[in-house]
């Protein structure tokens, strides 16, 4: 089955519990199996927007579903646990932001879609916890790991496993 590679953030809320609720939702309908969670990291909210630390996490899934359906049915997800685009600022607080970093090898450049994620390599929130899954995995010509090397990750820190 294709693998897909899903970021997770937060900072509304207790954005952890919401993590350990929408993984297990996102296997649930995406009939995926959940092959390997990052640990959860706080990070400093990238982006013009004063606003709360995050919380970010990577998991990596196989599903059956192409790349729109996983994506609907993320989105899905973002507004069941509190997400509404609505109210909301382009990078500002929210709940929940699930995005599709990869998805086996697809390259695709939709606006609806666009794979791989086209923000990936400025993010350290995004690289740090992929490195923990994935390092070695090689996404639009770059090695995560190698990617990760070229960034700050100043006050990103591991947050302990929960009991
Ligand atoms: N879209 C296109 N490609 C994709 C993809 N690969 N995955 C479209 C997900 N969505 C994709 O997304 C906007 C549109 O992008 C969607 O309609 C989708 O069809 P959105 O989630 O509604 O908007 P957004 O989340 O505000 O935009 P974006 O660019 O995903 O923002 P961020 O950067 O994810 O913003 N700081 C830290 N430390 N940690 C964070 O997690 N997050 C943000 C939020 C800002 N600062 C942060 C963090
Ligand atoms: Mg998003």
């Amino acid at each position: 089955m294709p693998h897909a590679l899903i970021a997770l953030g937060g900072n509304v809320g207790d954005v952890r519990t919401t993590f350990r609720n929408a993984i297990a939702n996102i296997c649930g309908m995406t009939q995926a199996a959940l092959l390997a969670r990052s640990s959860d990291y706080t990070t400093p909210p990238w982006g013009d927007v004063e606003q709360a630390p995050f919380v970010n996490a990577c998991i990596e899934i196989d599903t059956p579903l192409d790349p729109h359906a996983l994506l609907f049915a993320l989105q899905k997800i973002e507004a069941k646990f509190g997400r509404d685009r609505a109210k909301e600022t382009r990078w500002g607080p929210r709940t929940l932001d699930l995005d599709l970093i990869a998805y086996d090898d697809v390259s695709l450049q939709k606006p609806e879609l666009t794979l791989p994620h086209p923000r990936l390599f400025e993010r350290a929130f995004v690289l740090v916890p992929l490195a923990e899954i994935a390092p070695d995995r090689v996404i639009g010509g770059r090695r995560v790991a190698s990617a990760l090397a070229g960034l700050s990750t100043d006050g990103i820190e591991r947050l302990p496993d929960p009991l």
